[in-house]
Formats: C-alpha cells, structure tokens, sequence
C-alpha cells in the first residue's frame, strides 16, 4: 500500500533556532534552500544536509532533514559518502569558503571533476565569521584583518573558474540579498543531475566590512542566460572580477553513479518489486 504524503511547507524544514549574528547573510541562504526544496516537493526525509565547520556549517542543525554536522574541511568526501550509500536521496552540502576554499580545497577539486549528483552551497563571505574574523581564501588582495594587519598581501581565489575548468557540469553564483534569483539558482542546482556548486555571496556583517551587501548591490552583474561554452563562462567571471550572480555554466553529463550503473539498480528495487537475481548482482559489486 502506497502513502500519499501531504506537499512539503517550510515549517516542515523548521530545525533548532539559528543563532546567526542579526543580518548575517546564511539565513537568507537557509530560507532560499528550504523555499527551493518546498518548490520542487522535496519532503524533509528525501534530503541529506552535509557541512563542516564555520557559522555556515551550522545549517543541518536549523533544518529539519537528515544531516551531519562533520569536521572542517571535510563535508564533501562524507557527502560522497553518503551519496554512494543512499542515491535516492537529494544530498545537499552547505559550508563557508573557509571550509571549502581552504581546508577543503583538494576535496572541492576531486568532488567538480566526479561529477556526483550532489548539491554544493558555499556560503561566501569573505572571512572565517565562526573563529572571529580571520583572512579567508576568498578575502580582497589588502583586506585588513586580526591575521593580515598590514592588509591582505594575497590574491583571492577564483573558485567558479576552477571548477569551470575542472569539468563542472553546473556552476553558479548567487547573492544572499536578492532571494528570490537565488532561490531560482538553487532550485536548478538541485534539480541538475550531477554535481552542482552554487557560490552563494552572503555577507558577514560582524567580521567583514567591506564584502557588505551594499558592495555587492552596487557592484555585482546580472547573467540572465547560462553561457554558452566553460571558456566563455571563464571570461565573463575574469571580466567583471568575479562579480556575478546568475547560472554561468550547465552541461549535460552523466553523473559517477550513472557511469558506474549504481544508481538505477537500486531506485528500481526500492521503486518496484524485489528482484532477488538483481539484488545478488549488485551484492557481488560491493564485494
Ligand atoms: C582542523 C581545523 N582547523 C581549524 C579550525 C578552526 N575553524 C573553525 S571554523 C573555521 C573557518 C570558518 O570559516 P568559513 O568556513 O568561511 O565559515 P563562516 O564561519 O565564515 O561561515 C576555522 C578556521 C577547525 N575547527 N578545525
Ligand atoms: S560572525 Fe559573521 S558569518 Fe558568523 S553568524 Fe555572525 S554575521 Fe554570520
Ligand atoms: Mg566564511
């Protein structure tokens, strides 16, 4: 017998109470999600939240899906992980540029060019907020900070061009204060088979002054259409300095997953009838 459950709300994705600084961009960030998950009739049991660590990572605790709250830097192999485990499932990985940028950088590259079908939201502010306010991969070449205190002598890291150079199938930029693009951008990220990284700019308004949400209105484009090569996409994130919002790249690829036949075996079983010859052959794939 079948249970038709009722449409998902957002109060079904309601967690603990954040305890976000007042203003910090992460809670548009976590109310653009859930609206997007809302949209596409996700239900909070089919959604995995993964992160590290940071005031970003704190995002599983304040929503009610599946989550792990794991170490820093570490968010993407555990979201892998759990993909490998439970492909049926939306896996949705949320943490800051400290944790993915600089801890997590080699995962980051690994995980572009594997092309899971998992969803990455980097919650970009510019600093490290949870450790007080600490020069981060992504901080302004003479930011002036607790860490660079005679300005920032180190260039920023251009994340959307290495994952566009990295073979990225989904690659987006989206800003924490105009939510209803970036709820539109995270809906496609979602519903994109593969590996999808949303860069979201979601200012710190304790640690970071000069990233604000001023800045980025006055100085960020808007790229209405996705482009329509990796190389083109690469050029229009140089020519504006990184200072985009819209979808930049999608391309249509088959996911690990589908690539190694993993996928489908088991969807179709938890789907349909218990095939028991299907099932010892996917045993023999893990032994
Ligand atoms: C191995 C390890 N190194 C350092 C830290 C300290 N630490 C915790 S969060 C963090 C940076 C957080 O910055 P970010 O990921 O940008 O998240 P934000 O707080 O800005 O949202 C650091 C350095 C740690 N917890 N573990
Ligand atoms: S310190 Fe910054 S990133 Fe952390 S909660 Fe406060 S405003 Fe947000
Ligand atoms: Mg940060």
């Amino acid at each position: 017998m079948s249970v038709e459950l009722k449409k998902p709300t957002l109060k079904d994705f309601k967690g603990d109470t954040p305890t976000w600084c007042p203003g910090c961009g992460h809670f548009s960030v976590m109310a653009g999600l859930q609206r997007a998950l809302v949209n596409l009739g996700i239900q909070p049991h089919e959604v995995i939240t993964v992160s590290g660590i940071g005031c970003s990572s704190k995002l599983p605790e304040y929503s009610r899906t599946y989550g792990f709250h794991t170490i820093h830097g570490r968010a993407l192999p555990v979201a892998q992980g759990a993909k490998m485990a439970a492909p049926e499932m939306h896996v949705i990985v949320t943490g800051g540029d400290g944790d993915g940028y600089g801890i997590g950088a080699g995962h980051f590259v690994h995980a572009v060019r594997r092309n899971m079908d998992i969803t990455y939201l980097v919650m970009d502010n510019s600093i490290y907020g949870l450790t007080k306010g600490q020069t981060s991969p992504t901080s302004p070449h003479d930011f002036v900070t607790k860490t660079t205190v005679k300005g920032n002598k180190e260039y920023p890291m251009d994340a959307l061009s290495i994952a566009l150079a990295n073979g990225a199938t989904f690659v987006a930029q989206a800003f924490s204060g105009d939510v209803k693009r970036m709820t539109e951008i995270i809906e496609a990220a979602i519903r994109h088979k593969g590996f999808s990284l949303v860069n979201v700019l979601s200012p710190c308004v304790t640690y970071n002054k000069v990233n604000t949400y001023d800045y980025y209105r006055e100085s960020l484009v808007a790229i209405d259409e996705p482009l329509p090569t990796r190389e083109e996409a690469i050029r229009v994130v140089k020519a504006h300095n990184r200072n985009v919002h819209g979808i930049l790249y999608v391309e249509e690829r088959d996911d690990f997953q589908t690539q190694l036949g993993i996928d489908w075996k088991i969807r179709d079983i938890r789907e349909g009838e218990m095939d028991e010859a299907l099932i010892r052959e996917i045993e023999k794939e893990f032994k």
